[in-house]
């Protein structure tokens, strides 16, 4: 049985158990679909792509905000589960844009999370048929595999994720194939970055706050999608810093894959310091937001500065 996770811990053993969490609730949700998932080499480039080792910072953040709230009647284990599965789905629309971004169209990447990528280990077919089954797969499993979330609630955390997809994500990588060096100044890369990472983020901490009894309340979601969407912005910036500073092997993705395709990024505009400086100012403004809400722990701000502080 899954229990909420205790709370004022140190934050890289709470990931990594929010991580194993997520990982294991994932492998339960394939084997209770099982029955209809064939043909097995679609399935099985599904479970490669997604059971592959990501960080599950997205998850986590939905279920830290979760836990963040106990607004009543969510202390019912059942909402914690139901909660994980959310999680899951989040990490499935996650893991199938990582492998749409990967293909040969894209940015051409035959490594991710240390192993080949999807379109490598199976063929580029199969690739993107994975990432379309992903894609509806998370929306199935949150109307599917939920036990408590009232249906109007489910809706509301489709509409968020959908429109994270459709106007965040799609978009930004649009934006992100065409830039150019030449022509690009720092607000195309915070639009991009807004759009293609951080709306995601922002999507994953308010459906946390949804299934934790939050959605009437307006104000608190806006001060939580402004947490959300700061912090995501930040996410970015170092993974841009990381591809340039980190190692093909820690990163378990082509390191110094910007500078190889010319493409502009905030340290290729502004430097590194000066882009740890914009994170950090970020995640500042973004632990501001939660100054005036009522969190019962340090979960959200301990994960925002965790982002500033990794190395992969
Ligand atoms: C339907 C065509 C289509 C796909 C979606 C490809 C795409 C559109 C969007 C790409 C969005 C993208 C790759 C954003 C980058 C975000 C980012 C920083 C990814 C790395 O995230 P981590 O570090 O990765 O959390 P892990 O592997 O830990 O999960």
């Amino acid at each position: 049985m899954t229990t909420r996770t205790e709370l004022n811990i140190d934050i890289e053993y709470y990931l990594n158990k929010q991580k194993n969490l997520i990982d294991n609730h994932l492998r339960k949700l394939f084997e209770a679909s099982k029955n209809y998932c064939d043909p097995k080499e679609l399935w099985d480039a599904v479970r490669y792509s997604v059971l592959s080792p990501g960080k599950r910072i997205r998850g986590a953040f939905c279920l830290a905000t979760f836990e963040s709230i106990k607004e009543n009647g969510t202390d019912d284990p059942d909402f914690f589960e139901d909660c994980l599965t959310v999680a899951c789905s989040i990490e499935l629309i996650h893991s199938m844009s990582l492998i749409h971004d990967d293909l040969p169209s894209m940015d051409n990447d035959d490594l991710r999370r240390g192993k080949p990528s999807c379109h490598k280990a199976f063929s580029e077919a199969t690739a993107i048929l994975a990432g379309d089954a992903m894609l509806s797969l998370a929306f199935f499993l949150i109307t599917e595999t939920t036990k408590k979330i009232p249906q109007y609630k489910k809706l509301k955390i489709i509409n968020i994720l959908s429109k994270a997809f459709s106007f965040g994500l799609v978009p930004g990588q649009i934006f992100d194939l065409s830039l150019s060096k030449k022509n690009c100044e720092l607000k195309e890369i915070e639009n991009i970055s807004k759009l293609k990472t951080a709306m995601l983020i922002q999507a994953s901490v308010i459906c946390g706050a949804i299934i934790a009894n939050l959605n009437d309340n307006e104000k608190i979601l806006e001060r939580l999608g402004n947490f959300g969407l700061k912090t995501g912005i930040a996410f970015q910036i170092i993974d841009d810093i990381l591809d340039i500073t980190g190692d093909t092997k820690t990163l378990g993705k082509t390191s110094g894959k910007d500078k190889e395709q010319n493409k502009p990024t905030y340290p290729l505009i502004i430097g590194i310091e000066n882009s740890k400086k914009m994170a950090k100012d970020l995640i500042l403004q973004a632990k501001s937001e939660l100054n005036n809400i009522q969190i019962e722990s340090q979960l959200l701000p301990l994960i925002a500065d965790y982002i500033i502080n990794r190395v992969r």
